[in-house]
This record gives structure tokens, C-alpha cells and sequence, in this order.
């Protein structure tokens, strides 16, 4: 018995979708997921990873079939036939394509909106605030304000992941300046004078960090969060996100910044609340003892001896501050 062509096409549709819309959800390739924005970002993977893969099934599965039926037979040495043009085809399969780039482009902007990747200027950070305040500011600037006003406005044009529709207008729970230099990453909480070379952050609390750079394009990076941005000199740019999971995790330098670009890398540790403020007033308690060191010592010291007093328990070596000191 022949089964009839249609039948098979079908049942090969079918199985086609249903492994692709498995392989979608189970395809493993995200490493954990510990911020509450991961899910957005993981849900637009998992559609891509889903279409790619019918994609790719489709795509090798007509090659196989091709090569196995199609195949030359012995002592044929005829060209095959000249097929050329076939319009409906060619509709076809430049409609698909645009259906399949249009509804991810909508898709992710939906994601990046529902983060706040659009409106970081309405996160509530007071040092924006305060130029908006400013009676007709922006607007002003961009008519008749000459160059070095220019720069002061690209110091407030907002970049980077913001609040989430949803939290607009109100501050972060926990606020971390960021500074990447070549080739470590110094993490400042001002609200409490604390510096650390690791970020540390509370389960479950908003937390933005506010991210530049001391000399080079880098970029933060943490995988499990699903966030990297820019860390731009002379400019400031935001994350906003809440993390969701304790652990610790990778922090990567995601632009290449130079020859230990490789090398620069730091971790986050995701505490649980109780944990987060045990940490930072074990971290108060030991810079009040440190200030209290260098107040006594630090007249008689050199500048650099001074740093050094001051980042040696931060994880900064020697080597790193020669490159800092090399740089300004
Ligand atoms: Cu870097």
C-alpha cells in the first residue's frame, strides 16, 4: 500500500512542531535564571530556539530527502531539468520570514519595555530628577545651549535598563555605583560609604546600579541575571532589576577592554535579606576601622601607598593599580 504524499507531508508537519515546540522549552542551553527579569528574556529564547528549530528540521530534512531520493543514477549523466522562477514559491518564503522577524522584533520590545529598558529617565533616580526639575532644561539645551552644555546633557541622557513600568517613580531599595576599570570592577554603596570589589545584594529587593567606566569601554555582565550594559567613561548608565535567587554568580567583563580583558571578571552574591545586612554592617564596622588606620598613618604616606592601603582588601593587586595609576 502507498500512502498518498499528503498524508506524510502532514504527519511530518506534526512532528516537526511538536519536537520543535519541546526542544522551545527543554533545550537547556540558559544557565540559571536568578532575577525576576530572567523569565522575560528566557520566554524570547525559548520562541527563537523554538522556531529555529522547525527551521533546521525543515531546512536539513529537505537536503537529506533530496540527496537520498534525487540521488544520480548510475550511467545517467544528463543535466537535470531547468526549473526557473515560480512566484507563489517566492511569496511564500519572503512572507514567512517577514511574519517570523516583525512578531519577534514586536516580541522583544515587549520584553525590553516590560524590564524598562525604554524609559530608564523614569526610574526615580534623584540625579535625573533634579535636571528634569529644571524649568524647561532639556528643551533649552537643545536650542541654544552651546558645546560644553552639550556634555552635561549627555551626562543625564538616560541608558541602560530602567524601572519596570510598574515601579516608575520609585527609588531602588538598594543603590550601587559601579566603575569598571581595566581590570576590575569596584562596586560603592553610597548610602553607606561601603566599597567593595564584589557586588553583594539582597534576594528579592530592587537594587539599580548606577555604571561607568574609569578609562575604557567595558560592559557588565551577568549571565544569570540575563543583563549586561555598558560601562561608558564620563557617562553613567542604569541597571534596575531584582534578583531573586541566593547564590553567587559570575560578574564578566562582556567588551574587550584590553589585554587582561579575559581576566576582569568579579562575582555577585545574591544574599537573602538577613544575610545582605549582616554583610554590610560587618562591611561598616571594618571601614570605620580602616579609616581610623589610614587617618593615623596617611600623612606620612605617598598617594599611591594610601590606595593601596585602602583597595588591599578589596581584592586589588599591585598589578591593577599600576594599570590605574598608568592610566590617569
Ligand atoms: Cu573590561
Amino acid at each position: 500500500m502507498k500512502i498518498p504524499s499528503a498524508i506524510i507531508t502532514l504527519l511530518a508537519g506534526v512532528a516537526i512542531t511538536l519536537i520543535s515546540l519541546w526542544y522551545g522549552q527543554n533545550n537547556g542551553w540558559m544557565p540559571v535564571a536568578a532575577s525576576q527579569e530572567a523569565p522575560l528574556v528566557d520566554g524570547l529564547f525559548n520562541t527563537m530556539m523554538t522556531i529555529a528549530t522547525a527551521l533546521f528540521l525543515i531546512v536539513e530534512g529537505a537536503i537529506v530527502i533530496a540527496i537520498v531520493r534525487f540521488r544520480q543514477k548510475t550511467g545517467d549523466n544528463t543535466d537535470g531539468p531547468a526549473i526557473e522562477g515560480n512566484l507563489p514559491l517566492e511569496i511564500l518564503w519572503t512572507g514567512i520570514p517577514v511574519v517570523i522577524v516583525l512578531g519577534l522584533s514586536i516580541y522583544s520590545f515587549e520584553v525590553y519595555n516590560t524590564m524598562g529598558g525604554l524609559d530608564p529617565m523614569a526610574s526615580g533616580d534623584p540625579g535625573i530628577q533634579q535636571v528634569a526639575a529644571k524649568p524647561g532644561a532639556a528643551i533649552a539645551a537643545t536650542l541654544d545651549e552651546p558645546a560644553p552644555k552639550m556634555t552635561h546633557m549627555h551626562n543625564h541622557m538616560a541608558l541602560g535598563v530602567g524601572a519596570s513600568p510598574g515601579t516608575q517613580g520609585k527609588p531602588a531599595d538598594v543603590e550601587v555605583k559601579v566603575t569598571g576599570l581595566q581590570f576590575a570592577w569596584l562596586f560603592n554603596y553610597p548610602a553607606s560609604g561601603v566599597i567593595s570589589g564584589e557586588l553583594h545584594v539582597p534576594a528579592g529587593k530592587e537594587v539599580q546600579l548606577d555604571i561607568t567606566a574609569q578609562d575604557v569601554l567595558h560592559a557588565f555582565w551577568v549571565p544569570q541575571f540575563r543583563l549586561k550594559q555598558d560601562a561608558i567613561p564620563g557617562r553613567t548608565s542604569q541597571l534596575r532589576f531584582r534578583p531573586n535567587l541566593p547564590g553567587t554568580y559570575p560578574i564578566i567583563c562582556a567588551e574587550l577592554c584590553g589585554s587582561y580583558h579575559g581576566a576582569m571578571q568579579s562575582q555577585v552574591i545574591v544574599h537573602t535579606p538577613e544575610e545582605y545586612d549582616a554583610w554590610l554592617q560587618s562591611q561598616i564596622a571594618s571601614k570605620n576601622a580602616g579609616e581610623n588606620t589610614v587617618a593615623m598613618v596617611s600623612s606620612e604616606l605617598s598617594d599611591r601607598d594610601r590606595l593601596a592601603l585602602r583597595t588591599a582588601d578589596l581584592g586589588i593587586t599591585e598589578d591593577i593599580l599600576a594599570q590605574v595609576h598608568s592610566h590617569q
